[in-house]
């Protein structure tokens, strides 16, 4: 029986802000201490994960000095090495302090802008020497609460424009990297720029660099604006624009709960893992997740076990899922198969399909058997197959 322990082949990885969050939230100040880096390299490297991602400043103080900068990577890069923990992506924070008040990349300020520009360089060279293929970008403060406050064509021009400037940097420098646009409708900005996978994909198809740009949706964010996650990231592989996921969970539109992947919305969640896993994504499976703030420490390392322990579950279910010989009939029944039949012949016209026979009342009559087939993917949800 397989005990769904978590291997590096897995590829599971952590933010560091995930696990290291303090639960400072809107009502109440920090619950738990400052996690150490270096520390939860080696305590997710001992729980199963292959990775940790992380921001600037989850391991460099914000205008560290050269000499403080590198104090600090010291430990963390040593517990690397150690522990030969991989790190697959880093993100920059152009959040937290004050003066990202209005955003980054789209601040009405010009001389932030320039300055958000420089320090997302800055860590797009860290994490390439790293190792890291993917740079996240989600743009968290780039909105608006109020009108006339926002040019939304003049920022996403300034957006481009950011986009443009570090897409050419990755070329300049020859780095084997490509940035990842981290959509999400709102929270902590009233409404945030890019809110969906799809206004993030018709957004990258304006961008000089296209081909270097692609999406990191997370299942809450998507869930937030009451869209299906396990199409969404289906849509992104089918435009070659799903470079990497956040993975966590939501129960319907309301505040971004960042539960432990697999609470929340688990029926999404066992669709997510279908499509991951059989809908050719290989980048890693990532958490982002909060930790409740009930949780001491042993209870934030439960929460991050239970991550990886709910996909290992899903996955197997979904898998057996898809074997079940069962299934297989009821997708037949479902006329899946003609789905993936092309509409036309090659050749065809328009005009061919005019020598169609066709009675639409004989086939109005036809039901779709989707109600069995879904049964089936139920019953290995609730472990009942
Ligand atoms: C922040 C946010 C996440 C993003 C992280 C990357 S930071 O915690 O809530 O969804 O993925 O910047
Ligand atoms: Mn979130
Ligand atoms: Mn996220």
């Amino acid at each position: 029986m397989n005990d769904y322990t978590p291997t590096r082949e897995d590829r599971f990885s952590f933010g560091l802000w995930t696990v290291g969050w303090e639960g400072v939230d809107v009502f109440g100040g920090a619950v738990r201490p400052r996690l150490d880096p270096a520390t939860a390299v080696h305590k997710l490297a001992e729980l199963g994960a292959y990775g940790i991602t992380f921001h600037d400043n989850d391991v460099i103080p914000f205008g560290a000095s050269a000499a403080e900068r590198d104090a600090a990577l010291k430990p963390f890069r040593a517990a690397l090495d150690e522990t030969g923990l991989q790190v697959p992506m880093v993100t920059t924070n152009l959040f937290s302090h004050p003066v990202f008040r209005d955003g980054g990349f789209t601040n009405n300020d010009r001389d932030v802008r320039r300055f958000a520009i420089r320090k997302a360089a800055d860590q797009i060279d860290l994490g390439a020497e790293l190792g890291a293929k993917v740079f996240v970008a989600w743009g968290g403060r780039e909105g608006a609460e109020s009108g006339a406050a926002k040019d939304i064509r003049a920022a996403l021009d300034r957006y481009k424009e950011a986009f443009d400037l570090l897409g050419q940097y990755i070329l300049d420098r020859g780095y084997d990297l490509r940035v990842a646009i981290e959509p999400k409708p709102n929270e902590p900005r009233g409404d945030i720029l890019l809110p969906t996978i799809g206004h993030a994909i018709a957004f990258i198809n304006e961008l000089e660099h296209p081909e270097l740009v692609g999406l990191n949706p997370e299942v809450g964010h998507e869930e937030m604006a009451s869209m299906n996650y396990a199409h969404g990231i289906a849509q992104a592989l089918w435009h070659g624009k799903l470079f990497h996921i956040d993975l966590n969970g939501q129960t319907g539109p309301r505040y971004d709960q960042d539960f432990r992947f697999g609470a929340g919305n688990a029926r999404g969640a066992f669709w997510t893992v279908d499509v991951i896993e059989s809908g050719g994504y290989d980048g890693p499976r990532h958490f982002d997740f909060k930790p409740p703030r009930t949780e001491d420490m042993d209870g934030v390392w439960a929460s991050a076990a239970g991550c990886m322990r709910n996909y290992l579950i899903l996955r197997e279910k979904t898998a057996a899922f898809r074997a079940d010989p069962e299934v297989q009939e009821a997708l037949a029944a479902a006329r899946l198969d003609q789905l993936a039949t092309p509409t036309a012949a090659p050749g065809e016209t328009v005009d061919s399909l005019r020598a169609d026979e066709f009675d639409p009342e004989e086939a109005a009559q036809r039901g779709m058997a989707f109600e069995r087939l879904d049964q089936l993917a139920l019953d290995y949800l609730y472990g009942v197959r």
